[in-house]
């Protein structure tokens, strides 16, 4: 496969600092190496341009810096359409997770001009799904999905919601929430109102296995569409085993049930793009949840243990 790398040095969507070194964290663990090892074709397409939060006054407290990460996702829909018009797979690295707004915009830009629609499998320890309105942080880093699925243009969110000019990219019936345990009151509600239905907590995959959960998420995701992308959280695995994110949740996914999603999502091979994102060097412990993101792409990427 022809892979195309994008980092997205975006920290302005988060109140912890340090994840816009995340894509340099990632390439230094030696992503681009174990995935041509693998037999693919690795290309790095750089950085998308980034504002930095000491140039910018905060704006608006319940959406912070939402113009200017706004405008960085604009430039990371039009990398993603690029990438997948040369034929390539977009691997997407964060930053925070409000850069999901515009890699998955592309996305799915790119195949409604094919007139297809995308799926999204969204893994994390959160659902990402709060407004302007509904955000106890102001992080805009909790919103990306909200924004997607159409929320928000009424709540202060319209500057990312409608990215390229149209709302909603995707449709709740194709997206797929997988290891949510932290979620806001006022998520469930938007949840809701979206349309949510395809929502698995860690109990789902504690009672039923990462085997049944992944495969119900992955016919969701593909049912009359294209394909998916995988929006990684890196949070979604235990902090035990990740310990540098902003925002870590107690009760995560282990290291073989996350490797085991992301084996299961090779097999079926329906990813249109795949991202990782939220990792932290600053609190990380000498690399190691870089390292594991790039053991997971392998996985997802085809990586067999025999
Ligand atoms: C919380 C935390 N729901 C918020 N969200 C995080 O700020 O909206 N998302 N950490 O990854
Ligand atoms: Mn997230
Ligand atoms: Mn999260
Ligand atoms: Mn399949």
């Amino acid at each position: 496969r022809r892979i195309c790398v994008l980092g997205v040095p975006l920290d302005l969507g988060a109140s912890r600092r340090g994840v816009d070194m995340g894509p340099s964290a990632v390439r230094v663990a030696g992503l681009e190496a174990r995935l041509e090892s693998l037999g693919h074709q690795v290309t790095d397409g750089g950085n998308v341009a980034v504002e930095i939060a000491e140039t910018r006054s905060t704006g608006d407290v319940h959406a912070r810096f939402l113009n200017e990460i706004a405008e960085t996702c604009s430039h990371t829909a039009n990398a993603v359409i690029r990438a997948l018009s040369d034929g390539m797979m977009p691997l997407v690295l964060g930053g925070d997770h409000s850069l999901a707004a515009g890699s998955v915009s592309g996305v799915a830009e790119f195949y409604r001009r094919r007139d297809q629609k995308i799926g999204v499998i969204w893994i994390d320890a959160h659902s990402d799904i709060n407004t302007p309105q509904t955000s106890p942080s102001g992080n805009v880093h909790g919103m990306p999905l909200a924004a997607l699925l159409g929320l928000g243009v009424d709540a202060g969110l319209a500057p990312l919601t409608g990215l390229l000019g149209y709302s909603p990219k995707i449709a709740p019936e194709n997206t797929v929430l997988v290891g949510v345990r932290d979620i806001d009151a006022a998520e469930r509600e938007n949840l809701r109102r979206a349309g949510m239905t395809h929502v698995y907590t860690m109990r789902d995959i504690d009672e039923r296995g990462m085997r049944a959960v992944m495969e119900e998420a992955i016919r969701a995701a593909g049912q009359g569409t294209a394909g998916y992308h995988v929006s990684l959280d890196m949070d979604w695995i235990d902090p035990e085993d990740a310990p540098g994110v902003g925002t870590p949740v107690r009760g995560g996914v282990t290291y073989r049930e996350a490797h085991l999603a992301m084996e299961i999502l090779a097999d079926h091979g329906h990813l249109l793009s795949f991202e990782i994102v939220e990792v932290n060097p600053v609190i990380d412990e000498h690399n190691r949840t870089a390292d594991l993101a790039v053991e997971l792409a392998c996985s997802a990427f085809g990586k067999k243990i025999l």
